[in-house]
């Protein structure tokens, strides 16, 4: 290749500068400048929730690539949000909630991806990318990771040993937020997720409320409900996975997928009582997790690799299959296992997806109200 060739193609790529006849003609760029993916150093930064990948991902990815994953996992949207807002968190992916992501873009916490490095994308589910607009405008940012609901999950044995002869509710979510109800349960252990925005929404959802209303009076109104079965609460627990299948509680406020997870542990271990994620007749709260790179990300070339890599029908499909967490690759669907495919508590049936309480996007000042009201629960105050 000549140079005069080179200069031409680097103008043709640099559409600014080279043809303006009023300002000379560039130096040639020093190499580093024109060389793109190569550039980075072959590592990759992720950071994800707990128990949300498949066992081989990683290490498959790291021998078609070269590319070397260190792996980090936060348990909760705040933790992360902290961080992101922190800056120069190292990490080229994480993974915010739909709830989460709307402001994070907007705070120009996340960069834009490059499509182009990502032809997988094509197998995404058309449907589900119109919805994530309403979030992130032109799809821009985010790429669906996994989707499930938040909900009860039970022992159902433990659960029925301690209601005695108290029937089952009708509606899932008095297990967890009527007094009737957790005064029998907390001698078998209830736990709940430990975030403020992962059990206000359902609970402003009990109440009759918008599970993402702005209004301060409808979080005090959650908080008065939610004080009212505080004693009963054993755990605030991010282990909610070992907290049920363990037995160290029998009624968790958490996410189906997880229940699911907790469930085949326990049949892993041979244990006879059977665990359940519940579908709430009123509905279970939604929920989608996105892969996005922050603005600040070393590696956002290897960033976009992975995304790829993940959007293989095959590897979108073992997340689904191992984790019991649907993705949004409609491509995936075929290599689905037929009992992930039939679980009503893994993929909704369209009744359920019906009832089901959409996420919506919490604002700054929002959040900061829902913390103050379940600040004051936890504390029993
Ligand atoms: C962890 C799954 C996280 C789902 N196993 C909640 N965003």
């Amino acid at each position: 290749m000549n140079t005069r060739f080179v200069l031409t193609v680097l103008c043709t790529l640099a559409l600014s500068a080279c043809g303006k006849k009023e300002t000379p003609a560039p130096a040639p760029a020093p190499a580093t400048a024109t060389a793109p993916s190569n550039a980075e150093a072959k590592v990759l930064n992720i950071y994800n929730w707990p128990d949300y990948i498949s066992e081989n991902m990683v290490s498959d990815f790291e021998k078609e690539t070269g590319i070397q994953v260190n792996y980090q996992t936060f348990e909760n949207n705040e933790v992360l949000q902290a961080k992101l807002i922190a800056g120069n968190s190292g990490y080229d992916i994480v993974v915010p909630g739909a709830v989460f992501a709307q402001s994070q873009i907007e705070a120009g916490l996340l960069q834009a991806l490059d499509k182009s490095k990502i032809p997988n994308l094509s197998n995404l589910d058309s449907a589900i990318m119109a919805k994530l607009d309403a979030v992130d405008p032109g799809n821009a940012h985010l790429v669906p990771w996994a989707w499930s609901f938040t909900t009860v999950g039970i022992n159902k044995t433990k659960v029925a040993k301690a209601l005695g002869n108290t029937p089952m509710p009708d509606n899932a979510w008095d297990l967890v937020f009527n007094p009737t109800y957790t005064s029998k349960l907390k001698s078998c252990g209830i736990a709940f997720l430990d975030s403020p925005t992962e059990v206000m929404p359902p609970a402003l959802h009990y109440i009759g409320k918008n599970a993402y209303s702005a209004d301060t009076a409808d979080h005090k109104a959650a908080g008065d409900m939610l004080a009212l079965v505080r004693k009963d609460i054993r755990l605030f627990s991010s282990t909610l996975i070992d907290d049920l299948a363990g037995g160290k509680a029998c009624v968790v406020l958490g996410w189906a997928g997880d229940i699911n997870i907790a469930r085949s542990r326990a049949i892993e271990n041979q244990s006879a009582e059977e665990i359940e994620a519940l579908v709430p007749q009123t509905g279970g709260l939604l929920f989608f997790d996105n892969l996005a790179v922050p603005k600040d990300a070393k590696h956002p070339n290897n960033a976009m690799a992975f995304i790829n890599y993940f959007l293989k029908p095959e590897v979108s499909a073992a997340l689904t299959n191992e984790l019991s967490y649907p993705t949004a690759n409609k491509a995936s669907i075929a290599f689905v296992a037929p009992e992930m495919a039939q679980n009503k508590s893994v993929f909704l049936d369209e009744a359920s997806l019906q009832q089901a309480v959409s996420p919506a996007s919490l604002s700054n000042s929002t959040r900061e109200s829902l913390t103050a009201a379940y600040t004051r629960f936890k504390q029993g105050k």
